[in-house]
């Protein structure tokens, strides 16, 4: 089975353990997509603890220690006709935030190892610090020029990957009155690093996404005056978007893959070297996709205004839901479980399109 690891980077408080736990909670059985994640035992446990104890008790899930790196494994799979078939699976590294922010940190090798055999780099920007930073409050500048600045140097290193910025505690983005279009405008404008890594990124043609979620949703919490959240009694968790960064890893890596051929091919036509040549290369980048799946067709990636993205996933959204039921029909096996699967995740991500439309940082 093929398997992906996401390196989830955030500092301290960002919200990455609470995200996960809402995210497993939201897909751990197979609902709305087609698809389910399976944790094993131990950690399934451990996620629903956390997801509780967020929904349930006054107080929130302490911080992650920091000698507590884990690989959360999720397996996705798909039941039909009483039978189960496992498409792909998914490895979450989390890790306690302080270890990117605080210097002892900065030559511990395995953690620098596990980044940069990631597949996907995942890059949590905490909403509350960046309703800070809109409002130009001390704490949002800090955040700008220490905080994200060090997230951002590490994210460099990883320049052929795609990038995901996922921006946590959207619920508080979203009461205090900030659009998208907004946050996106203010972190280009006020942080040089970011401008740069997004304009080089998509010179080269590779994927970056800025994805709003919020893992208790609406009216759930508020921010404190002096720092931290309280629970609003009497509320329940309403997880939104959490499923888009999973559904986006796939659909991306293969889009990738795609650019970074085209690009290649274009370059070796240039220079006139051999077919052979291009073909070695194609497989040195192309190894943790399937072949079948390297040209496998998914949403394209346009060019144009907000409203013509929007429109455009509109009207592509009824082609996409028969594409998923047809393959849905049709599973049999492993392989055609990974594709109906990519075929729901095409299907999230052209709503995260509709709903959002800035969130495409290349294009
Ligand atoms: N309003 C709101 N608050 C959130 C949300 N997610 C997390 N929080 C708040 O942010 C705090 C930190 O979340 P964690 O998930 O523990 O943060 P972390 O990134 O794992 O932090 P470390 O483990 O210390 O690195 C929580 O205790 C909540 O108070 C959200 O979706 N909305
Ligand atoms: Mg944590």
């Amino acid at each position: 089975m093929y398997s992906y690891r996401v390196i989830m980077l955030g500092p301290r408080g960002s919200g990455k353990t609470v995200y996960l736990g809402s995210m497993f909670q939201k897909l751990s059985s197979q609902g709305e997509w087609g698809f389910f994640l399976e944790i094993d035992g131990e950690k399934r446990k451990k996620l629903n603890r956390i997801y509780t104890e967020v929904a349930t008790e006054t107080k929130w899930p302490p911080g992650t220690v920091r000698e507590e790196i884990s690989d959360w494994i999720f397996t996705c799979s798909i039941n039909r006709n009483r039978t189960k078939y496992s498409a792909c699976q998914f490895v979450y590294l989390d890790y306690a935030g302080g270890r990117i922010t605080e210097e002892e940190m900065e030559d511990d090798s395995d953690f620098n190892r596990k980044i940069e055999s990631a597949d996907i780099l995942l890059g949590l920007l905490d909403g509350s610090k960046i309703c800070a930073l809109m409002r130009q409050e001390p704490d949002g500048v800090v955040w700008l020029i220490n905080e994200l600045k060090n997230m951002l140097d590490i994210m460099m290193r990883g320049s052929t990957r795609p990038v995901h910025f996922v921006i946590s505690k959207w619920d508080i983005v979203e009461s205090s009155g900030y659009s998208l279009k907004q946050v996106r405008e203010k972190l280009l404008e006020s942080s040089e690093t970011f401008k740069n890594l997004v304009t080089r990124r998509k010179e080269d043609r590779f994927l970056t996404r800025l994805i709003p979620v919020s893992s208790v949703g609406q009216g759930f919490a508020k921010p404190l005056p002096g720092g931290g959240m309280a629970k609003i009694p009497g509320k329940l968790p309403k997880p939104f978007q959490v499923e888009v960064p999973l559904a986006c890893i796939l659909p991306d890596l293969i889009q990738n893959q795609q650019n970074e051929l085209a690009k290649r091919a274009s370059e070796e036509r240039n220079r006139s070297t051999t077919v052979t040549a291009s073909l070695s290369n194609t497989e040195k980048i192309s190894q943790n996709l399937p072949g079948w799946l390297r040209g496998f067709p998914g949403i394209k990636n346009w060019a144009g205004s907000a409203e013509q993205k929007k429109k455009e996933a509109a009207d592509r959204s009824e082609e996409l839901r028969q594409k998923q039921a047809e393959t849905l029909n049709k599973i049999g096996d492993e392989r055609s479980a990974l594709e109906s699967v990519v075929n729901s995740f095409n299907l999230i991500q052209n709503k995260l399109y509709i709903s959002f439309p800035d969130s495409d940082l290349s294009s």
